[in-house]
């Protein structure tokens, strides 16, 4: 059994990668020439490491030629919802064109490998209270150009399992964080910034975004395990919810981590730019499909996820503080 895992570098790349390999996978990854490998290097020599630019059609069909993979996991793209304002096209370009190269480089080789492709809670966008939890059959009322591109993603998947018949499944994962989980994302950037004042790198002030908006975490840990098991037994064509269920506010968070903070007394402080045009105030999922298709449900409670996050950020921090 091969797996492809596109975007192997990043913060679920290498989760996955994890996972495969006690699976008993080989791993082939993709990466660019100037992706940093810090979360894979534990794992260089069990790993098949491609260069590979997905928006380069070219360089994509040679990826495939060298992986011959059963299985895809197509984790690649600009993954930051704020950037997203920023660089609307390039999101869109980044995350729709580069899973169209892949799937029309695998027609080309006649590939038929197992496809899953990373939608997000995100292409659920604006929910209104009755409509909660969100299953799959909400509206899909995206609200960022992120939101957008993941949309296409899910619906181009859906549409080349029609068009063609390959075997495509999808999921849509709600928020998920822990160790390696970029400093961009509130849960890490709140871990790194708390590990920075107990290791006496800032003054005793977390800078903070919106509070309010309530989200739905699940530990990277057990998203990965649940992408493992949709390649293995989801349903071609189907779409799949991958949450815990319960939601916590961004504040509730915050509190956590500053609760098991070492540093008596930590001053929380809004920062304008932290701020995004229009935010989804509340994400709550439903995981009832995919727990009746596979069995599968979460099994980390998010205070041990926070705990770990904390903890890898107090092991990145310390060797600048000493
Ligand atoms: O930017 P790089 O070179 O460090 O690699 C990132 C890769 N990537 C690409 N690979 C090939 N061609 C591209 N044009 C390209 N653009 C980005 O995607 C990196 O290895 C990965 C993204 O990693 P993270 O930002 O840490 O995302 P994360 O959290 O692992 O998200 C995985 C998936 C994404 O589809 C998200 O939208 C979704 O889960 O939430």
């Amino acid at each position: 059994m091969r797996v492809l895992i596109t975007g192997i570098t990043g913060f679920v790349g290498s989760h996955l990668a994890e996972h495969s390999l006690v699976q008993g996978a080989e791993v082939v990854g993709s990466l660019r020439w100037r992706s940093k490998t810090e979360h894979i290097d534990h794992l260089r020599d069990r790993l098949a490491l491609v260069e590979s630019d997905l928006r380069d059609l070219f360089s994509v069909r040679t990826l495939l030629e060298r992986a011959r993979p059963d299985y895809v996991v197509h984790l690649a793209a600009q993954s930051f919802v704020a950037a997203s304002w920023e660089t609307p096209a390039e999101t869109l370009w980044t995350n729709a064109i580069s899973q169209i190269n892949l799937f029309e480089a695998m027609r080309q080789l006649g590939s038929t490998a197992r496809f899953l492709v990373i939608g997000s809670s995100e292409e659920y966008g604006l929910v209104y209270p009755d409509e909660l939890p969100i299953r799959e059959t909400n509206p899909l009322r995206p609200l960022s150009p992120y939101a957008v591109s993941k949309v296409t993603q899910d619906l181009m998947g859906w549409q080349y399992f029609k068009s063609y018949g390959m075997h495509i499944v999808r999921a849509r994962a709600f928020n998920h964080t822990g160790p390696r989980r970029g400093e961009t994302f509130a849960t890490s950037n709140f871990a790194k910034q708390v590990a920075e004042i107990e290791a006496g790198l800032r003054a005793p002030v977390v800078y903070v975004g919106d509070l309010k908006p309530t989200r739905d975490f699940s530990d990277v840990r057990d998203i990965v395990r649940g992408y493992w098991q949709l390649l293995e037994r989801g349903a071609p064509g189907e779409v799949y919810n991958l949450c815990s269920g319960v939601d916590w506010s961004i504040e509730r968070v915050l509190s956590f981590l500053i609760g098991h903070s070492t540093t008596p007394r930590i001053d929380i402080r809004q920062d304008p730019a932290r701020l995004r045009p229009s935010d989804v105030p509340i994400l709550r999922g439903s995981r009832e499909k995919i727990e009746r298709a596979l069995g599968w449900r979460t099994t980390i409670p998010l205070e041990t996820t926070l705990g770990d996050l904390l903890e890898y950020w107090r092991r990145r921090v310390r060797p600048r503080a000493s």
